[in-house]
């Protein structure tokens, strides 16, 4: 799964991935800082507890383990992860991250990366917008006085960039399309919208749904061959909505006013998306202070404490700038980047955990590691597709699957459901 990060230069799209892939990219206060997409991991809190708590559970209680150790650095965790962390039983799971710079005024032309920005926006399944809820740099980044420019007009533009884009597409063979409308009815239209938007994510649910809002909006359309390009704009609109929904980081909210990303909150909720205020800058502060073990800060934690380390070994202007970032995040309720991301694997993605495994009583893989992999599929997955998630030899080959919690054969259509712990059987 991968999630784009994308908006103006100038933003905090770099520094919003530095902090949550942990990764070294280049940061600065001016335009066009980032020109190839930064591609890396960010490691998302599961919402339900590791089972590996259920495995300690059942072994204190046979006897099999004493007690979680107070100095224990993993406060209680039992299993094994190949990728991402458990501590304390919260256990982390990867989602890819794209920081897709180039967004400039006629991106749908060609202009800038152009159709290489638009189509990287495309391979993602979510979309993230960071804009300057200060208002402090102009549409192409350069910086200006706080206040100078709002988070409704980057938003617009965006939103004015992508639609364009698809209006472009819809262009290309509308005389093909009408075609098939009058020789196909309403049906023909459907196709042909789908057709030329496959390539960059649309579907035929995206196109009917896209298409139903049109018109009720627009009731006196008449028919698809008589549509003009302003028409035909309009319907792009839609067709945006649909294949891009986007959500929105309110970024920069430390210096912004109060309230500054209200009006915009509004409109992408219209839409069934999320924005979240947040401060990219404080989250990558916080991640180097715990990386350099100044700082106790679990991931999707709204608050820190200073470790031992840290009370011993920071100077007073490092306090001092804590105790800043400390301010902050009670007044926003964290930096909001992990929660942002989090919501939308969880809401708009619909996605919950599973962990594979090939020993359905203990719980491992073959090497003897515990609950190795937290894969996240889609709400609705059976146990034929986690198969397939997994590898698909294993989704080919499936013969049945094990529940290890019950120790229940499930067979194919099986619904897979949150924090399930799954064997799953197949010919090799
Ligand atoms: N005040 C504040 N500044 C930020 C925040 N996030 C990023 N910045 C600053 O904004 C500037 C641009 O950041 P960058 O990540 O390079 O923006 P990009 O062009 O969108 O990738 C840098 O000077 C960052 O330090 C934030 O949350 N608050
Ligand atoms: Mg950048």
């Amino acid at each position: 799964m991968r999630i784009g990060l994308v908006g103006k230069p100038n933003v905090g799209k770099s520094t919003a991935f530095a902090a949550l892939t942990e990764s070294a990219v280049e940061i600065a206060n001016y335009p066009f800082t980032t020109i190839d997409p930064n591609v890396g991991v960010t490691f998302l809190p599961a919402d339900s507890n590791c089972p590996c708590e259920s495995l300690r559970i059942k072994r204190e209680a046979d006897g099999r383990l004493p007690p979680i150790a107070q100095d224990d650095p993993r406060e209680g965790s039992l299993c094994d992860p190949r990728t991402g962390s458990c501590i304390s039983f919260r256990r982390t799971v990867p989602v890819t991250l794209i920081d897709v710079a180039g967004l400039v005024p006629g991106a749908h032309d060609g202009k800038g990366r152009g159709n290489q920005f638009l189509n990287d926006l495309a391979q993602c399944d979510a979309l993230i917008q960071v804009v300057d809820a200060s208002g402090g740099t102009d549409l192409e980044g350069n910086p200006m006085g706080p206040g100078s420019c709002n988070p409704i007009e980057e938003h617009a533009f965006l939103v004015e960039e992508l639609a364009m884009w698809i209006h472009g597409i819809l262009d290309t063979g509308w005389g093909r399309g009408v075609r098939r409308v009058q020789a196909e009815g309403e049906r023909g239209l459907v196709d042909f919208i789908t057709a030329q938007l496959t390539g960059i994510g649309g579907n035929e649910s995206m196109v009917m749904q896209a298409i139903s809002g049109f018109k009720s909006e627009h009731p006196e359309l008449g028919v698809p061959w008589e549509w003009d390009t302003e028409v035909r704009a309009a319907l792009a609109h839609h067709l945006r909505r649909a294949v891009f929904p986007l959500c929105v980081a309110a970024n920069k909210a430390d210096v912004a006013e109060s309230g500054a990303w209200d009006a915009l909150a509004e409109k992408v909720e219209a839409e069934g998306g999320i924005l979240v205020p947040t401060s990219a800058d404080s989250e990558l502060a916080l991640r180097r202070a715990a990386k350099a073990g100044f700082i106790h800060y679990p991931p999707g934690a709204v608050g820190f404490t200073l470790t031992g380390q840290g009370e011993s070994e920071l100077n007073s202007a490092q306090r001092k700038g804590l105790d800043a970032i400390s301010d902050r995040l009670e007044r926003l309720g964290g930096t909001g980047l992990v929660s942002l991301v989090s919501r939308i694997v969880r809401e708009r993605l619909e996605r919950i955990v599973a962990y594979p495994v090939q020993d359905e009583s203990h719980w491992t893989d073959g090497d003897g590691r515990v609950l190795p992999d937290a894969l996240l599929v889609r709400r609705g997955t059976n146990a034929k597709g986690l198969a397939y998630a997994v590898h698909t030899d294993l989704g080919d080959g499936f013969i049945r699957a094990v529940d290890g919690r019950t120790g229940r054969v499930i067979g194919a259509e099986h619904e897979i459901n949150d924090n399930d712990v799954i064997k799953i059987v197949a010919k090799t």
